[in-house]
């Protein structure tokens, strides 16, 4: 079979398939369907300094193809993650991904501190995708100076000998502006995308489904987005290493995002329906690598790109 092992800046894993942050907590309840040491890492839930409990409910809502969630940042705060979920992961042979959520600079910094040196962090996932309350509530992700400075001051404070990517949004018009603003500010790689910003109004209630009104639209309905932000980022930025993800749900989704670019996946809200879904795209991603007569994840990575000719301009 192929050799699966792939680059995320200076960490190398066993195989390019990941979780995708916020589908499944710190995966402890992914291990009883799949042994979580198996996949590439487990990307968590984004952490925030302190316990957070989150926005209302409902919180979920389902819509054509994909998935409408609201869940806002809720979680344990770093504190309890470093005593309780990392240890879990590192005892349990996996290799973890931290995602960080702040809505200060100085937030993200104080979390890239707390995990400077901690053994069980494989690398670092910076959610930019969060309400900036240095400048209106604008989300970090929808501006590129904004970007920049986090990346650069998290990337500062940070092991460095942990990759640091930043998880950029597709709600902006030219996601290749924020990937070269963060890929400037030092960031070792870029994990694309978030989620899209939609919502849904329940004809029953005539209210809008979500408690938060709006939520982030994941699943398959998203993915010829993803796909389109990988391959644009990857035709300008073709070094830097991207973790793709959005509606993925089959090895052949996947191998797409690797063509486009990706040196590897994340497979998140297709968990909900199969809870092993990582660990069936990892080996469906395998097989379609053999069929197609790849050696190796590696030389597919950006392969699509070559099929295309730069257009022809027409002469005056
Ligand atoms: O917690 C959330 O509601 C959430 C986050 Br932080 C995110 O980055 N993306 C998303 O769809 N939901």
């Amino acid at each position: 079979m192929a050799d699966l092992r792939t680059k995320l800046g200076s960490l190398t894993l066993p195989n390019p398939v990941l979780t995708a942050s916020g589908c499944a907590a710190s995966g402890q309840e992914l291990h009883q369907f799949f042994d979580v040491a198996t996949l590439g890492a487990i990307v968590t839930k984004s952490i925030t300094l302190r316990p957070r409990s989150g926005r209302p409910t409902p919180r979920m809502a389902e819509t054509p193809s994909g998935m409408l969630n609201s869940i806002g940042l809720q979680g344990p705060g770093i504190d309890a993650f470093v005593e309780n979920d990392l240890p879990w992961l590192a005892e349990h042979g996996a290799r973890a991904v931290v995602s960080i959520a702040g809505s200060l600079t100085e937030e993200y910094v104080a979390l890239a501190r707390r995990l400077y040196g901690n053994p069980a962090v494989s690398m670092i996932e910076v959610n930019i995708s969060c309400p900036n309350v240095e400048n209106r509530g604008l989300v970090f992700a929808c501006d590129a100076a904004a970007s920049a400075r986090v990346i650069a001051a998290v990337r500062r404070a940070a092991d460095p000998k942990v990759p640091v990517f930043a998880k950029l949004s597709p709600d902006v018009t030219d996601i290749t502006a924020i990937a070269r603003a963060c890929a400037d500010a030092g960031a070792d790689g870029l994990s694309l995308i978030n989620t899209l910003l939609g919502m849904a109004i329940d004809t029953d209630t005539l209210a809008p489904a979500l408690g938060g009104i709006t939520g982030g639209l994941s699943g398959p309905a998203i993915r010829p987005i993803a796909l389109r932000c990988v391959w644009q980022v990857h035709q300008v930025l073709p070094h830097l290493p991207i973790l793709g993800m959005g509606g993925i749900r089959t090895g052949l989704d996947a191998l797409q995002f690797v063509l486009a670019g990706a040196s590897a996946v994340s497979v998140g809200t297709a968990v909900f329906g199969d809870p092993a879904a990582p660990a069936r795209v990892l080996a469906e991603l395998d097989q379609a690598l053999n069929d197609r007569g790849f050696a190796s994840v590696a030389d597919a990575v950006g392969f699509a790109h070559r099929s295309v000719t730069e257009p022809v301009k027409e002469s005056a």
